[in-house]
């Protein structure tokens, strides 16, 4: 085995090229799975655009919020794939993808950046659906932002250790998920509070976004500790299952947590406008 340190900072996904290599099926998977995830982006990019008129003008923001997330996770995810595929090279003689010289090493950084465009989105997004009861609107934004942006910061410095430092990256994993409970704490407020005086048809939906969003954001620190849940212990796992299962996992959560969940938004924002008088169905060129 190579020493836990031959690549300075790299995450795992290095050290298993480095060691071992990847199987043609661990690096084609790799590849389609991350190139899926960027053409869904584009895809339903479309949808937010079209579905925009469907919802009364006041739901509005919330659409426009997803194309935004859209268009960053696009490009972001796209350059992901890029960086895996450049980073690892077939090798003739070992029948495997290893680690390339003199290209970029792989980091699960663009991700990471992405989540800081659309995190703050997505948190901001279901308060231009829901009506606030009692809590303020500009109080529950600013503490979106600040906890969102928190918890990324702090995971994004936590994963350049995942393999050379196992307790600064447990560390920053730490302080990272402390931010992450305000974040579950504050929508669970912010969506019972919507749910009262929704129309009924819009309190369903709303109640299916409380367990869309508790478990495709828990899926996100589950990404980040895949090394350690294939190792039991406080080495890092340097498998390639590891690494797939790593790529599906952020893969459905971004999938689950931005697409889904906009789309959800649009279905309550639809049973609100209807009850509104505001009935996409019934007026003419909505669309
Ligand atoms: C990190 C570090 C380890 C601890 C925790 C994390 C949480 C990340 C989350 C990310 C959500 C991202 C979304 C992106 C959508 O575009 C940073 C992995 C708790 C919850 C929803």
């Amino acid at each position: 085995m190579y020493l836990l340190n031959a690549l300075g900072n790299a995450t795992f996904e290095n050290y298993v090229g480095l060691e071992s290599g990847f199987t043609e099926m661990a690096y084609q998977m790799s590849a389609h799975v991350l190139t899926v995830g960027y053409a869904v982006m584009l895809a339903a990019l479309f949808y937010f655009v079209l579905t925009i008129k469907t919802v009364a003008p006041k739901y509005r923001i919330s659409s426009v919020l997803s194309v935004v997330v859209m268009v960053s996770a696009f490009l972001l995810l796209m350059i992901q794939q890029q960086n895996w595929t450049s980073a690892f090279v077939f090798d003739t003689e070992s029948q495997r993808y290893v680690l390339g010289s003199a290209t970029d090493l792989f980091n699960n950084g663009y991700r990471y950046l992405n989540w800081l465009i659309d995190v703050p989105m997505l948190l901001f997004q279901i308060l231009f659906v829901v009506t606030l009861t009692s809590s303020k609107f500009s109080s529950v934004r600013n503490k979106f932002f600040f906890h969102g942006t928190a918890m990324i910061v702090t995971g994004y410095i936590g994963q350049f250790y995942e393999v050379t430092n196992p307790m600064l990256f447990f560390f920053w994993g730490f302080v990272s998920s402390v931010f992450f409970v305000f974040i579950l704490i504050i929508m669970k407020k912010v969506i019972d509070e919507g749910k009262q005086g929704a129309p009924e048809g819009a309190q369903r939906y709303l109640g299916m976004i409380w367990k869309l969003f508790f478990v495709a954001w828990m899926l996100y620190p589950g990404a980040y500790l895949m090394p350690y849940l294939f190792s039991f212990s406080l080495e890092p796992a340097l498998s390639e299952t590891a690494v797939v299962a790593r790529h599906i996992t952020y893969t459905i959560a971004d999938v689950a947590s931005k697409v889904i969940y906009g789309i959800l938004l649009t279905l309550a924002a639809q049973e609100m406008s209807k009850a509104e008088g505001y009935d996409y169905e019934k007026i003419e060129n909505a669309i």
